[in-house]
């Protein structure tokens, strides 16, 4: 595995392509395409950090494969870099204009486009991190509440096109505040950090998401899952909480770390919100706190 910046050159001249592969190849992954078609195809594939983008070219000019780029969800953020022989200034503007991030003209100068590229492919690395740290909770490494709230909305509307279930598990841990006057904050913190990847490990799909909803309160979304199958995984849950055997003096229902759950089971409908589902599962977490705690609610 390497951790190379990818970069898509584009150029329906193979020598163009070339010089600028000579110039790039030894710091960077290089893939290339010769037209816009192929430019669009190897970008959805690839994903690259970086599009070197010639603006003249049969079929799809680079205007056009530019402008499909930015309408494309997951490629939207890739930065592109118009290289071209055109040196009028409405020519660079209209490249700017459809989301170029900049424009360097033909002939190739091996140390401007080194630079520039340079320059850019850092500022794409700082943005992914940027946008990576808004939605992930510092301590665990699960994703943060706001993250949670959005992706239960997007798998509302998701859902409610196929008529199908969405179901969210809502779990706190059991005398935390008890916890850490015992065992100290580092170790609570220690302890936030096992519960967290014990719930991954009780994930079944890649599609269900953790989250650290709160302080010690921690949320699950399961996609497609029925009433059933979520009580199945919160069943899970419990036993990987469980398998931690993390000890917990200050508890008076158990010599360990124990957890309550609530859980939200329904077929997505379109007027529904996130609010709807963490509400009910919460009520239902309040439910396994009033009945002894150490319980799932359903
Ligand atoms: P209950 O069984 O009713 O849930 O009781 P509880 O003590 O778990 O609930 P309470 O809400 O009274 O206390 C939550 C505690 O979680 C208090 C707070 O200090 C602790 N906590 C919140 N965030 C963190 C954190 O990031 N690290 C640590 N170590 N503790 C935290
Ligand atoms: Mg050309
Ligand atoms: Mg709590
Ligand atoms: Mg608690």
């Amino acid at each position: 595995m390497n951790n190379r910046a990818v970069i898509l050159i584009v150029d329906d001249e193979v020598t163009n392509i070339e010089i600028m592969n000579a110039v790039l190849e030894d710091t960077y992954e290089i893939c290339f395409a010769t037209s816009g078609e192929q430019a669009i195809e190897v970008a959805r594939t690839v994903l690259p950090d970086l599009i070197l983008l010639d603006v003249m070219m049969p079929g799809i000019d680079g205007y056009g494969v530019c402008e499909r780029i930015k309408s494309e969800r997951l490629l939207a953020d890739v930065p592109v870099i118009f290289t071209t022989g055109l040196t009028d200034q409405e020519a660079e503007v209209r490249g700017l204009s459809l989301g170029a991030i900049d424009y360097i003209t033909k002939p190739i100068q091996p140390v401007v486009l080194r630079a520039r590229v340079a320059n850019h492919i850092e500022l794409k690395r700082l943005r992914d991190q940027l946008a990576q740290m808004a939605v992930t909770d510092a301590l665990t490494g699960l994703s943060n509440r706001r993250h949670l709230e959005e992706t239960i909305k997007t798998e509302i509307t998701d859902l409610a096109a196929n008529k199908d279930w969405l179901s969210v598990i809502l779990l706190d841990i059991d005398f935390f505040k008890s916890f850490n006057d015992t065992y100290g904050h580092p170790e609570g913190d220690r302890c936030l950090i096992m519960v967290a990847s014990a719930l991954t490990r009780a994930m079944h799909r890649s599609d269900n998401t953790v989250a650290r909803y709160g302080g010690e309160e921690f949320a699950c979304i399961l996609p497609g899952a029925d009433y059933d199958s979520a009580m199945r995984i919160a069943q899970g849950i419990k036993t990987q909480v469980q398998a931690l055997n993390i000890p917990h003096s200050g508890s008076s229902i158990s010599p360990f770390l124990t957890i309550s759950m609530g859980v939200a089971s329904a077929i997505a409908e379109n007027d529904m919100t996130s609010s709807d589902w963490i509400n009910h599962a919460d009520q239902q977490l309040y439910l396994s706190k009033a009945g002894g705690r150490d319980m799932i609610s359903g």
